[in-house]
């Protein structure tokens, strides 16, 4: 390995080591009651996952010099939200799905009812961890952070796209369908983990914002176009998850669409324009640090799981 991946591999793991802990002191013990339900949302929660949405609050938090103390609260509120969405996603009214980061999903460990409301409780956690703490200089910025999460989440973002993925069972959608559907449904969160981290630090213009929002839905895109590739050629074991799921429910999906070698070269489009919004941040003689976002877009197309 060279200096530069030795170096980003480090700092990604220290950042998933400190989240980790954060999540650990968010959450409420295994024995406060009503003990289950708390037990059930640790579960959901700790020791598993790439943290990838943690990391995008870091990086971007990292771009424009922002307090690693306020990144901890707006990290693990969109780690909070991605996870309240598995709980739920994997429930037979949806997904139905048996395993998750290894683990039985939470509705099998515990039961259903219990998933429902682990699942909804998650999720004003991760309102409650982005306002009880000052995250931004400006007090209008810090409700703008409040609102972006609660837009990103709902359904014209992550909800609305879980929702035309429902309602989209057995039929066959165009790739500006398919596209339109991802970047709600996996791409809002990832936008929301990038701009939620800009806030916290040095206020960007509206043309920085735009340039690093654009970034966003880029690295979003390309997760997803990267997550089809590897439904279809990694293994149940390596993802922690039930792979080739898509192809058995002949769900649409980048690789159906467009076939494999095509959707790589997506993959990388995406990440190359990514990397080109970042460039206008210019180098850290600028005032400004993408190199962890580039390094983070690059971890994001070449990941194995
Ligand atoms: C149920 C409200 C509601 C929404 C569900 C995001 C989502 C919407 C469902 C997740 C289902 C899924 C497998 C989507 C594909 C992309 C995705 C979000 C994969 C899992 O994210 P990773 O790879 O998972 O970041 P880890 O476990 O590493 O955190």
């Amino acid at each position: 390995m060279i200096a530069a991946e030795l170096d980003f591999a480090a700092w990604m793991q220290a950042v998933q080591l400190r989240i980790e802990g954060v999540l650990e002191r968010t959450l409420p013990t295994d024995e406060h009651i009503p003990a289950r339900l708390h037990q059930a949302m640790r579960y959901a929660v700790l020791d598993g996952g790439k943290r990838v949405r943690p990391l995008l609050v870091f990086a971007a938090g990292e771009l424009v010099g922002a307090d690693p103390a306020r990144l901890d609260h707006a990290a693990a509120a969109v780690e909070l939200i991605h996870a309240y969405s598995l709980v739920h996603d994997d429930m037979p009214a949806m997904d139905n799905d048996v395993l998750r980061r290894g683990k039985p999903t939470v509705h099998v460990h515990f039961d259903e009812a219990t998933a429902l409301l682990a699942g909804d409780a998650l999720q004003t956690a991760a309102f409650d961890s982005l306002s009880a703490h000052v995250l931004a200089d400006d007090p209008r910025d810090q409700i703008k952070m409040v609102n972006l999460l609660a837009k990103a989440s709902g359904s014209v973002g992550m909800c609305g796209g879980q929702g035309i993925d429902l309602y989209s069972v057995g039929k066959a959608l165009s790739l500006p369908e398919l596209e339109l559907m991802h970047i709600l449904k996996t791409g809002a969160l990832i936008r929301a983990s990038v701009l939620l981290g800009a806030y916290c630090g040095q206020a960007l213009t509206e043309a920085q914002m735009s340039k690093l929002d654009h970034a966003a839905k880029c690295i979003g895109l390309a997760f997803q176009v990267v997550d089809d590739i590897l439904d279809c050629e990694a293994d149940s074991a390596t993802l922690g998850k039930t792979a080739g799921k898509d192809a058995a429910n002949d769900k649409p999906t980048y690789v159906s669409l467009l076939g494999l070698a095509t959707a790589k070269e997506k993959a990388a489009e995406l990440q190359a324009e990514a990397h080109a919004a970042l460039d206008t941040f210019g180098d850290a003689s600028a005032g400004f640090k993408p190199t962890r976002l580039k390094q983070l877009a690059d971890f994001i197309v070449a990941r194995r799981s």
